[in-house]
């Protein structure tokens, strides 16, 4: 059945059928209730307690027509964005406006289609650009997401200043993708590799990490927001550490992306990197911001079209940035519908964003902590969209199964991100993770429906 697409009271006031979990019924800290009405944000740390424009949750999710599903005869509840976001619909036509009216490829200018396209693909670069506040268009590398950016640095910048018994700083809490290419890269070059560990409540312990800081230190890649726990970590003053000892700081803004504004020069950030699917764009595009000083160093990495000026069997020169490291044609569609995403984050405002989510977080963490049997790993104070948990005498396996009857989408597993489980001596979570199209309601029937899975094992 298809919801009318501006319908958002479609949920039964009592949605667990008369076993409703306690803490729906009891005040909860005031703190966690001041959205209620869902239409309206108080942002005080930037207008001393002035309303905002309203936050229109209403329209933002009538905006993403998948949000009008129905899984197991239930409206389905997305709970899976640390995995992917879903799309609105502008990004939607952007996709199928390209492929209908101006498919072509790009930097071929003899006819209008292609300078139509052109003109759409680096449009695209100059909106990343803006989103994470680089100062020059040259910076911004397209490619298909965060997985590849990290491997890029690592293969470019990573083999021409990594040396034998030269160290790279890692946290605890890095996804597979920020560990990987640089623990081939150690091998590879002999350097030695650091782990910066982090605190029981999933925070990184600053001043151990000081203590691995030092002159042998090249490079520090670091997650500005964990897959796993939502920690929100202290980049800037992290980046700053390593700058101190002369070492190059990568940031993994996979899950930062999209629900924090960013800004790189106020960070510092050498490297910074993010994938266009979880930040409500489409797959097959991300993004390399680096430093143009940097970027111009580095040797390319695929090689091809594209990414030369000039070739002949005795050599070849290389193409200026950002076509450097772009061999090969791009993934243009997905370029144009990631700056349709951008605009329509940036339509909501990414400080509105940023504290919706905060405070729809700050709920969920409240509502499923009251829950007896459920533990969640990961309670920094300032986080994020991520809540991992994991359920006493049930498995990840069996909950994730009862919530999908509920319609309720979560990721189970290690989340590409073993060593922070290993810290916490678990295999597996069940992760909820929240985007700004996630409401009170959803979070009430995850928490329902948990609260119930607990009472049948
Ligand atoms: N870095 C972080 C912090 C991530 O969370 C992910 C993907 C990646 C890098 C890789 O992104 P990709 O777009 O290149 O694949 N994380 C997850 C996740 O948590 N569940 O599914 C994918």
């Amino acid at each position: 059945m298809i919801m009318n697409r501006h319908q958002n009271d479609w949920y039964p006031s009592n949605i667990s059928g008369g076993q409703v979990f306690p803490y729906m019924d009891h005040a909860v800290d005031a703190a966690y209730y001041f959205m209620r009405d869902n239409t309206s944000v108080v942002d005080s740390s930037n207008t001393n307690g002035r309303l905002l424009h309203p936050f229109d949750i209403s329209g933002i999710r009538s905006d993403f027509p998948i949000l009008q599903r129905r899984v197991n005869g239930k409206p389905l509840i997305w709970l899976d964005n640390g995995a992917t976001t879903q799309k609105p619909q502008c990004v939607i036509d952007a996709l199928r406006e390209y492929y209908q009216e101006y498919n072509s490829n790009v930097h071929r200018g003899a006819h209008t289609l292609s300078k139509e396209a052109t003109d759409a693909y680096e449009c695209a670069r100059r909106k990343v650009q803006m989103f994470l506040g680089a100062s020059a268009i040259e910076e911004i590398i397209f490619v298909r997401g965060a997985t590849e950016a990290i491997n890029l640095v690592a293969q470019t910048y990573g083999s021409t200043n990594i040396r034998n018994g030269d160290e790279i700083l890692l946290t605890m809490m890095e996804h597979h993708s920020n560990i990987v290419p640089w623990q081939m890269l150690q091998k590879e070059k002999g350097a030695v590799m650091k782990v910066i560990p982090i605190n029981g409540r999933g925070e990184i312990m600053l001043d151990e990490y000081e203590k691995l800081l030092s002159s042998r230190t090249r490079v520090v890649a670091i997650t500005h927001v964990s897959n796993v726990l939502g920690t929100i970590n202290p980049i800037r003053k992290m980046i700053d550490m390593a700058h101190r000892y002369g070492a190059r700081v990568l940031i993994d803004g996979a899950q930062a992306a999209p629900h924090l504004k960013v800004n790189v020069q106020d960070l510092d950030a050498d490297f910074y990197v993010f994938s266009g699917h979880k930040a409500y764009g489409p797959t097959g595009i991300g993004v390399l911001y680096g430093k143009k000083g940097l970027l111009e160093q580095m040797p390319p990495w695929q090689k091809g079209g594209g990414m030369i000026k000039n070739v002949t069997f005795d050599g070849t020169t290389y193409n200026n940035l950002p076509d450097k490291f772009e061999a090969g044609t791009g993934s243009i569609a997905d370029a144009v519908g990631l700056r349709a995403a951008i605009d329509y984050m940036q339509k909501v405002g990414m400080d509105r964003i940023e504290h919706y989510e905060r405070s729809l977080t700050g709920y969920a963490m409240q509502a499923l902590s009251m829950i007896p049997g459920v533990n969640i790993i990961g309670t920094a104070p300032d986080k994020i969209s991520a809540i991992s948990f994991v359920v006493d005498g049930v498995s990840p396996e069996t909950v994730a199964t009862r919530l999908d009857r509920e319609g309720i989408a979560v990721r189970i597993g290690h989340h590409c991100a073993q060593p922070v489980l290993q810290r916490f001596n678990i295999k597996s979570t069940i992760r909820a993770s929240l985007a700004m199209y996630n409401i009170r309601e959803e979070i009430d029937m995850l928490a329902n429906t948990l609260y119930k899975i607990t009472k049948d094992y």
